[in-house]
């Protein structure tokens, strides 16, 4: 059977971008085709500066949103990266795989980095390290397709790459794994500013949509997007990004064409509140089983641990077989 894995990172509050470039397609196709892995992938969230006590809320909050938005533990399963050392384990393999000239190439590495420098923050060494932990994650569930939103696939693509350099160094251990996009969606814009990507821990809130917003919030977040000049309604994601970014939304929520729904609007007021209903309707489902979750805790704590034990069953074999690969010496 095919293996599929993804995460999220408990950096922020999850994203209308993390639901509609990753997480429905992960509840409502792959975990129904495949040998779903889903992972709160709270390692990654100590990257940058953090609080121990947020983080530790996010990660609960994003595994039940992940529930609440129809990820079924009869059909996946759904754990947190820090309850299976096998990761951090084979991390260091990858960063004896990987080079120090390949991880400084990563867009999102570039990013990140001179965004704590611009706040005055230094930058950790696990920022530029993260994707060797990111391919760890991946290759040790011998990983076929890693669902993902647009910005992830370099670093899917990088994880290709050490599996097949491991396999040809040390003999044929991974599966070479390979990312899959959404066909609309796949990089949900800020509403603020559309020519960048909408960010769960970005500063500036204005400009996303958070899964857990209130009605009214969704509301004014996206009658408040900006536009471009201009009055015609068309889709052209150079000339008019935020008016595309509208229509991408609109689109990925109703299952519509952006180009074909550009046609049915006379003005960016219209495309506007359209956007805005079809995001809340999507929205309400979630949030009412989310609150739903949060009276059961217990629940929750019981898939995360069912989880967990699942996934290291399924990780240690691999590390280990992977660890007497390159000459270490396995323990007596
Ligand atoms: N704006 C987006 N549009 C489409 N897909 C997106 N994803 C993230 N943002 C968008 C996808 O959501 C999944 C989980 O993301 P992640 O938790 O790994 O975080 P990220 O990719 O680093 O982006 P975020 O959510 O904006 O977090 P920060 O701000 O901390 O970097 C991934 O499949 C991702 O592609």
């Amino acid at each position: 059977r095919r293996r599929i894995f993804s995460g999220v990172k408990p950096s922020g509050h999850l994203t209308l971008g993390n639901y509609l470039g990753a997480v429905r397609r992960w509840a409502q196709e792959d975990q129904h085709r495949a040998d779903a892995l889903f992972c709160v992938v709270d390692l990654h969230a100590l990257t940058v500066e953090h609080d121990p006590a947020r983080v530790r809320r996010l990660t609960r909050q994003a595994a039940t949103l992940l529930l609440a938005s129809g990820l079924d533990p009869e059909h996946c399963t759904l754990f947190v990266q820090s309850h299976v050392d096998e990761h951090a384990r084979l991390s260091y393999l990858m960063e004896c795989t990987a080079t120090d000239g390949e991880m400084r190439r990563m867009i999102q590495y570039k990013e990140k980095a001179a965004r704590e420098q611009a706040r005055g923050r230094s930058v950790r060494l696990s920022l530029l390290t993260y994707p060797a932990l990111m391919a760890a994650d991946i290759l040790v569930y011998g990983t076929h397709e890693v669902p993902v939103g647009e910005d992830q696939t370099q670093h899917v693509e990088l994880a290709r790459d050490l599996a097949q350099r491991f396999n040809q160094r040390y003999g044929p251990v991974f599966t070479v794994p390979r990312a899959t996009n959404p066909k609309v969606s796949a990089r949900v814009m800020d509403l603020q500013d559309p020519t960048s990507k909408m960010g769960k821990s970005h500063a500036e809130t204005a400009g996303i949509v958070y899964l857990l917003d209130e009605p009214d919030v969704v509301r004014k977040k996206i009658m408040r997007a900006v536009t471009d000049s201009g009055t015609e309604v068309r889709y052209d994601r150079t000339g008019q990004p935020g008016v595309a970014n509208l229509l991408d939304v609109l689109a990925s929520c109703t299952d519509g064409k952006p180009e074909v729904l550009a046609g049915e609007f006379a003005s960016y007021g219209e495309l506007k509140r359209a956007t805005a209903e079809a995001v809340l309707e999507l929205l309400r489902p979630l949030q009412a089983r989310h609150a739903e979750l949060c009276a059961d805790p217990s629940y929750v704590d019981g898939v995360l641990r069912a989880g967990a034990e699942r996934a290291r069953d399924l990780a240690r074999p691999r590390v280990n077989e992977a660890y007497a690969a390159v000459g270490l010496l396995p323990p007596a």
